[in-house]
């Protein structure tokens, strides 16, 4: 009888080590499978060619930073904010309704990333972003319960652009506000004083001149 409760404390021991050998095995494994649809774009590629391809199809991790000047524009490029009177919005299903001047963003707690921007046709950019996670800002503004996505919009007027996010993407930090790019104050044309940047999404989603992000409960 001793002896078999001993063969079954080795065996418990055995699967018990072997699991925690196993583990972060399988979490290298899951990690690999949810990335594994992705193309890791080589170093030499022709930056042309990368033009036509779907951001969300890419892993832009071998990629160069794009310099500045080289970056492409498309879109509104000369809305220009007055920074006294500018403020970002962060409001809708929220407990406070925040105002943000240019200084106090700046003031916060920062993110910053490189991310792939394709417009579909007729340019790539790969910057270095620089700015706020959407949870950082969720966090200040007390989201109620139930909230789903989150929405950008800008610039204020008649040329407003609206995207609208899943909040899962936007607390990934898939998707965030900048006001840096490439070690720089974000220029005019590329949607100063704050941007959106959207990783896996085309550069039409790219929001520029953000001046309000809304949380909001959608029904699906
Ligand atoms: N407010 C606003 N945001 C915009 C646009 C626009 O016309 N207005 N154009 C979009 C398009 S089509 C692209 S490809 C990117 C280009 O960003 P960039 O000019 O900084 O390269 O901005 C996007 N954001
Ligand atoms: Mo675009």
């Amino acid at each position: 009888m001793q002896k078999r409760r001993d063969f079954f404390k080795l065996i418990t021991k055995w699967i018990f080590g072997l699991g925690v050998l196993l583990s972060p095995l399988a979490f290298f494994v899951k990690k690999s499978n949810s990335q594994g649809e992705r193309k890791l774009i080589p170093k030499d590629i022709e930056w042309t060619d990368l033009r036509n391809w779907n951001p969300k199809d890419l892993d832009a991790s071998n990629l160069k930073i794009t310099p500045l000047n080289n970056f492409g524009t498309m879109g509104l490029e000369d809305y220009s904010a007055n920074l006294s009177e500018w403020r970002f919005v962060v409001d809708g299903h929220v407990e406070r309704v925040l105002n943000f001047t240019y200084e106090d963003l700046l003031s916060l707690d920062s993110i910053e990333k490189p991310v792939l921007m394709i417009c579909p046709g007729f340019f790539v950019n790969h910057g270095l972003w620089k700015g706020i996670s959407i949870e950082k800002l969720l966090r200040l503004a007390l989201p109620k319960m139930g909230v789903t996505h989150v929405t950008f919009r800008g610039p204020e007027g008649n040329y407003e652009k609206v995207m609208r996010v899943p909040l899962e993407e936007a607390i990934a930090e898939k998707v965030f506000v900048a006001y840096q790019v490439n070690g720089e104050r974000l220029p005019q044309k590329h949607g100063f004083p704050l941007r959106l940047v959207a990783e896996g999404y085309y550069g039409y989603d790219w929001v520029k001149y953000v001046y309000k992000m809304t949380a909001e409960v959608i029904e699906t």
